[in-house]
């Protein structure tokens, strides 16, 4: 077969409730990560990168900080027909929201209708990774199934939040798909494992049709793509899954462990973050043959000054995005998006904080994820005592990360 048209569609509709407060106002796909990007980028770079280049990312819950940033950083060249477009619900088969991540694509279905395409890609928006869809679709083409779903082991605990998927002896063939199963079952022979959905979908583009078709007629289903659509299409013996540990992606040496995280939580948010900070990291930003992009916005060179004594402005082991000014300030271990600034003698370690936010002169923030235009004023800690952040009204993860709301002033 030449080379087939492809459609990718990106699931950003979720409204991620688990990372309140950082969703309280933006998607899920939309809140920001790593320091200059957005959780949305990464499944975007991976699909671009691979040469997908006509995209629709469906849109629901709180869409609009998101619609600003495909529709302002995601512009692919018109001249050749590409595109990343954002799909509000519309409401387009009555007077309804979608009611799952399915009846969004069936409500979209001018979409596909319009490009007619061999294959339609359908990612999920919501994971920090790098992987190259290409090898997946060419394996969906010579197994010849109607959906090839992503897996990849995870611990048997960790799997109630996920889809799971139980193969074949071919090791291929899905022969049962749990949707976020109370009891997960384990591998063959790594009963602590289990096989899961990544939430990423290789379709043939008939079978996802009549799967969508047959799905929206029976009432008792919820219209989700794991839920509903992956096991109708199991059930007909046409699903394979595609082992994310084989995928090689370029500019990697050949074997790197594959890294996938899912930052629903707080605390799996942090965690991420603080691979980023390791000097070795699990997940590398600074890989130029699969790049991920963003919008770099147009700020001035990270700045660090003052040198005299016990006030040395410093960084390390830690990401600095531009526009950031250390001024006589330390920070250990953390991740700063542009225009934050740390003010002398404050500390920041294990820390996450997001653009504009002002750390003042002897502040301590520790174990902290800081939302965007924080104020923390002169000596006040955060992060230090569990129960003076609680009484001051903020978040304390199940780990015992402290996390601080958009546009907060925090005085002493
Ligand atoms: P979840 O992530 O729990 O599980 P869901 O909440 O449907 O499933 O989110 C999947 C993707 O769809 C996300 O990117 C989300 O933003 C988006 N989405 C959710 N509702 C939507 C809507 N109404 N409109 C548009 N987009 C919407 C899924 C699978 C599991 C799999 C995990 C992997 O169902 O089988 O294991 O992803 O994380």
């Amino acid at each position: 077969m030449a080379e087939p048209r492809i459609l990718g569609i990106v699931l950003a509709g979720g409204a991620g409730t688990r990372l309140a407060p950082l969703t309280e106002d933006r998607a899920k796909p939309a809140v920001p990560f790593g320091g200059l990007y957005r959780l949305i980028d990464f499944a975007l770079s991976n699909l671009v990168n691979a040469g997908i280049l006509k995209i629709a990312v469906l849109t629901q819950y709180k869409s609009h900080s998101l619609d600003r940033h495909i529709t302002t950083t995601w512009r692919l060249s018109n001249l050749l027909g590409n595109y990343v477009t954002t799909v509000p619900a519309q409401q387009r088969l009555g007077p309804r929201w979608y009611t799952g991540s399915a009846d969004a694509i069936l409500q979209s279905l001018n979409l596909i209708n319009d490009e007619r395409p061999d294959l339609v890609v359908v990612f999920g928006a919501d994971h920090v990774y790098r992987m190259d869809p290409g090898q997946m679709w060419r394996q969906h083409l010579d197994g010849g199934a109607g959906v090839t779903v992503a897996g990849i082991p995870v611990p048997r605990q960790e799997a109630t939040a996920f889809g799971v998927i139980q193969t074949a002896d071919d090791g291929q063939r899905i022969e049962a798909f749990l949707e976020k199963p109370a009891d997960p079952p384990g591998l063959p022979g790594r009963p602590d494992e289990t096989f899961a959905s990544m939430g990423n979908y290789v379709f043939s583009t008939e079978a996802l049709l009549d799967a969508l078709r047959a799905d929206s007629a029976d009432e008792d289903s919820k219209h989700d793509m794991g839920g509903d659509i992956v096991p109708l299409l199991v059930g007909q013996g046409a699903a394979q899954v595609y082992d994310f540990t084989t995928n090689d992606v370029p500019g990697e040496k050949a074997g790197t462990e594959r890294y996938w995280r899912d930052v629903g939580t707080l605390d799996s948010y942090f965690d991420a973050h603080m691979d980023l900070c390791a000097t070795i990291p699990a997940f590398d930003l600074y890989n130029e043959r699969w790049p991920i992009l963003t919008h770099i916005p147009s700020r001035p060179p990270a700045k660090f000054v003052h040198d005299d004594g016990d006030r040395v402005g410093r960084a390390i082991s830690s990401i600095v995005s531009n526009g950031v000014i250390v001024s006589g300030g330390c920070v250990r271990e953390s991740v700063l998006s542009p225009g934050v600034v740390v003010h002398s003698w404050a500390s920041v370690e294990r820390s996450v904080l997001l653009d504009g936010t002002h750390v003042g002169r002897r502040a301590v923030v520790r174990d902290a994820i800081v939302d965007k235009n924080v104020r923390i004023g002169e000596g006040v800690e955060i992060g230090v005592d569990k129960d003076d952040d609680r009484a001051r009204g903020l978040v304390v993860s199940a780990a015992g990360i402290t996390v601080v709301g958009k546009g907060r002033e925090i005085m002493k």
